[in-house]
């Protein structure tokens, strides 16, 4: 009975984090090292072990072959057993032969950033298509470093870094993950092509598309739940979305938009799983604004936005138009408020009270006005198609029915101005 209990217990791991500062300052990151560090705490947390020791080496730079200096590794050991942690997690991404080194130095469980990532994501996942992308991304990450993961992979077999999305285990067989990576690789091209459809039917129908980007934990989710019935899972963890999730908004002139919550961004994303994301994470390209939400009371609010555009970058996104929703500012926050000289307006609000929120959706119609123009065209009642067409897509300012056909004045967009453009009169 008392095994029965035992076993069906949950042990919470307990790790040491360790990061290298360089001494030339934290390249790689605008943050701390110290700020990096309570950051990985926080995504230990979430993927559910328990954080009993921090150790920080300031080095030239990261040692390439066992990633902390010979001297601290043997601290960090005595750490370990004083504590009796079961592993060590680093900051950064480490490579397989450092990997490797480290964990015959340490004698225990060695993970990285990208593995406790990478498991929070197994763990989130829900949609079919958040659940392939997720071992997409893992099994790439292990096949490059199978090599340094044999050991304590199989040693330990459970806790963090071997979740599989659902209630899968990974396998870590070479050429079984070949054939999965292959498998799953198709499985999400279908499911690209079923995307790009309805991609189609939203985009003829002209409703502008507004996506909501920003660091993981800003609040976007609660932003959307504020304006929609969503009902998107908003929690005080890192990454508790990771699916897309979109919703019809109307505007105080009554016109819609389309509004979109999706996965947030992190310093130092693993790069398998920008790249397992990229089909989630495309979406934010066809946005017509993206709706950049910081959390203001943060006290690295300014290095979380310099990360969220340099990954909008990495995406592709730099031309889309930016405003800037400075959220929870129910909350005690710095004034004055960063700027980024890149967004086309700045707003405040709390998703949680409702503050600033009309204020922030006028913001997104103002900008949207800007978009387009006005045209008057007059067209002949022949053409009565094309009318339809402008009544479903355009905001019609006035029509008036004439002998020669219908005068219409109505603001529209590139492709309404170019099919209107053989009927136009000059105002
Ligand atoms: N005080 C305050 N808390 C807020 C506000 N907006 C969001 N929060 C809290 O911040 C936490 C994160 O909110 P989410 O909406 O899940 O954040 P997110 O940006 O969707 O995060 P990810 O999905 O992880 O990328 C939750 O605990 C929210 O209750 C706000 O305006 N004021
Ligand atoms: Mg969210």
């Amino acid at each position: 009975m008392a095994k029965e209990i035992h076993e069906t217990e949950e042990i919470r791991e307990r790790v040491i984090l360790v990061a290298v500062e360089p001494e030339t300052g934290n390249a790689k990151s605008a943050m701390t090292t110290e700020a990096c560090l309570d950051e990985l705490e926080e995504l230990v947390e979430t993927a559910g072990a328990q954080t009993v020791g921090k150790v920080i080496q300031k080095r030239e730079k990261v040692h390439p072959g066992h990633y902390l200096g010979k001297g601290k590794i043997e601290e960090v050991k005595m750490l370990v057993r004083a504590m009796d942690a079961s592993g060590v997690v680093c900051d950064d991404e480490l490579s397989p032969a450092q990997l490797k080194n480290l964990e015959q130095m340490l004698d225990t469980k060695v993970m990285d950033r990208t593995m406790v990532i990478l498991d929070i994501f197994a763990g989130r996942a829900i949609s079919g298509e958040g659940k392939i992308q997720v071992e997409l991304a893992q099994l790439k990450y292990r096949l490059s470093r199978l090599a340094g993961m044999g050991a304590s992979m199989s040693r330990l077999g459970g806790g963090i870094g071997t979740r599989g999305p659902g209630e899968k285990k990974l396998e870590t067989d070479r050429r079984y993950i070949k054939e999965r990576i292959a498998e799953l690789n198709r499985d999400l091209k279908e499911i690209e092509v079923h995307r790009e459809l309805l991609r189609g039917q939203r985009g003829k129908k002209g409703t502008p598309v507004v996506s909501l980007v920003g660091y993981t934990n800003a609040g976007k989710s609660t932003l959307i739940n504020r304006l929609t019935d969503a009902g998107v899972l908003a929690e005080d963890k890192l990454f508790a979305t990771l699916d897309t999730t979109t919703r019809k908004v109307k505007l105080p002139n009554g016109s819609e938009i389309l509004l979109t919550d999706t996965v947030g961004f992190i310093q130092k994303l693993p790069h398998h799983l920008i790249q397992a994301f990229r089909a989630t994470l495309e979406e934010m390209k066809y946005a017509d604004i993206l709706l950049h939400v910081v959390d203001a009371s943060n006290p690295n609010r300014k290095e979380q936005m310099d990360v969220v555009y340099d990954t909008l970058r990495s995406l592709g996104c730099e031309k889309t138009p930016v405003i800037t929703v400075f959220n929870k500012m129910d909350r005690e926050v710095e004034l004055p408020l960063p700027l980024d000289g890149i967004c086309c307006g700045r707003q405040q609000i709390s998703a949680v009270t409702g503050m600033g929120i009309e204020e922030m959706l006028s913001g997104i119609e103002t900008l949207l006005k800007t978009f387009r123009r006005s045209v008057k065209a007059l067209l002949p009642y022949t053409e009565g198609a094309l009318l339809g067409w402008v009544h479903g897509r355009c905001e019609i300012l006035s029509e008036e029915h004439t002998a020669e056909g219908v005068l219409l004045e109505a603001y529209v967009d590139e492709e309404a101005a170019n099919r209107l453009e053989p009927y136009c009169v000059q105002e």
